[in-house]
């Protein structure tokens, strides 16, 4: 194994051991050429970021920059067991917007599965939790997620398994699950803080070792255990980062190859090197109909945007109401009707033929959200400008 802490600095002029040149073309000439077969993957939150699903430490648009609304005591106790056991509830509304069902892989996601058909992926390690490399087509087995993810459940306390689909309309409607065993809080297999990693994690460390590639992608590598892989691959075998920023050390040896920039451009450019650049767009163009988390679907869901999600969440709220203001309705008119006095709702259709008193036409032009602005202020401002308003 090699030294990363002897030198920290990247040497573009260090003559590389393997490769012909420290470039992606380079790699990509080693990999036909020698016929490279064994290929290790390593990735996080950032090969997912243009999914739509944020990282946790990019400054103003990651995870943890933008809890204020869950008024946790520290961002990280979202996944935190012990905070989890006490007040489950932030987790499960952060889930509703993070959780698989909602989101494309992308292509860097693709081009995990194309090094699987291509039958040159040893293992694909992820920290993240989102399942879209099962959803690109990667075979479970062929992936360690060495975080968890939201693909299995159970109860923390007595272990039972919990139904998926009850699951996914917990999640959905976001309600916190009870075991249906023990009524224990039931989490998705993700590893919180305070949690082992699945076994699958340490049965699998061994296998950097036998690479003759490494493909680090879209991580920080600050999270232990994971962020020691790479350092697990033998020397003289090409490491390539592909990351906005430079981590880990990776660049220190001789056949480390940066590739600074986002993960998508990176794996079109590695593909393009490679001669398989219109495969990967088939291949991605065919997640364009996105099924759950590995299981299958009965219908795809299409895309929404953050307006979208937002207007639905919208009517959703409209419709709450307007059962409730029809309940209430029902109930005067109930009580007027024992009491012998004029009927709400007769009253109500009876101005609507004079046209002063119309009460749509007073309406008119308005949206479901502005007649909501009284109860929902915050939502009216967030939809008409298309982000939330500052107060
Ligand atoms: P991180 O610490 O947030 O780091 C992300 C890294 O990716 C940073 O170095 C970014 O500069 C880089 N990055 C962000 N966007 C891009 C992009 N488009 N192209 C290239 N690089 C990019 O995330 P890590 O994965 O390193 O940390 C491990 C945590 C994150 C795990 O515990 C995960 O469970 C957790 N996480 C997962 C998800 C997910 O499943 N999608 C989302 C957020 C956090």
């Amino acid at each position: 194994m090699g030294n990363e802490s002897s030198s920290n600095v990247v040497d573009e002029k260090t003559h590389p051991s393997v490769l012909e040149k420290r470039t992606i073309e380079a790699v990509a000439k080693y990999v036909l050429e020698k016929d490279v077969r064994r290929i290790v993957v390593m990735v996080g939150a950032g090969i997912s970021t243009s999914a739509g699903i944020p990282d946790f430490r990019s400054p103003d648009t990651g995870i943890y920059s933008n809890l204020a609304y869950l008024d946790l005591p520290d961002p990280e106790a979202v996944f935190d067991i012990s905070f989890f056991r006490e007040n489950p509830k932030p987790f499960y509304t952060l889930a509703r917007e993070i959780a698989p069902g909602r989101y494309r892989p992308t292509i860097a996601h693709s081009f995990i599965k194309l090094l699987y058909d291509k039958g040159r992926l040893l293992k694909h390690f992820s920290q993240n939790i989102d399942c879209l490399e099962r959803l690109a087509g990667v075979p479970g087995e062929m992936i360690v997620e060495a975080h968890g993810s939201f693909a299995t459940q159970r109860c923390i306390d007595c272990k039972a398994d919990y139904p998926g689909d009850q699951m996914k309309a917990a999640i959905a409607a976001g309600e916190v699950p009870h075991c249906q065993q023990c009524n224990g809080l039931v989490k998705p297999d993700i590893v919180f803080f305070g949690e082992a990693l699945p076994s699958d994690f340490f049965d699998s460390r061994d296998l950097p070792e036998q690479a003759d590639l490494c493909i680090v992608m879209g991580t920080s590598l600050t999270v232990q255990p994971f962020a020691s892989l790479p350092q697990f691959c033998r020397d003289g075998v090409p490491r390539v980062l592909i990351n906005m920023e430079r981590v880990g050390g990776l660049g220190s040896r001789p056949d480390d190859v940066l590739v600074l920039g986002d993960c998508d451009t990176g794996v079109r450019r590695l593909a393009r090197a490679l001669g398989w650049e219109e495969e990967l767009e088939a291949l991605w163009e065919a997640t364009n109909l996105p099924e759950e988390c590995g299981a299958q679907t009965a219908e795809a869901t299409p895309l929404r945007t953050r307006e979208e999600k937002l207007q639905e969440e919208v009517e959703r709220l409209t419709e709450e109401v307007d059962r409730t203001l029809g309940i209430s309705q029902e109930y005067e008119k109930r009580v007027r009707q024992q009491l012998g006095g004029p009927v709400a709702g007769t009253a109500d259709r009876a101005d609507r033929t004079n046209p002063a008193n119309n009460s749509e036409s007073s309406h008119a032009g308005e949206t479901s959200t502005d007649r909501l602005a009284h109860v929902f202020p915050h939502l009216a401002r967030t939809t008409r400008e298309g982000r939330p308003e500052k107060a």
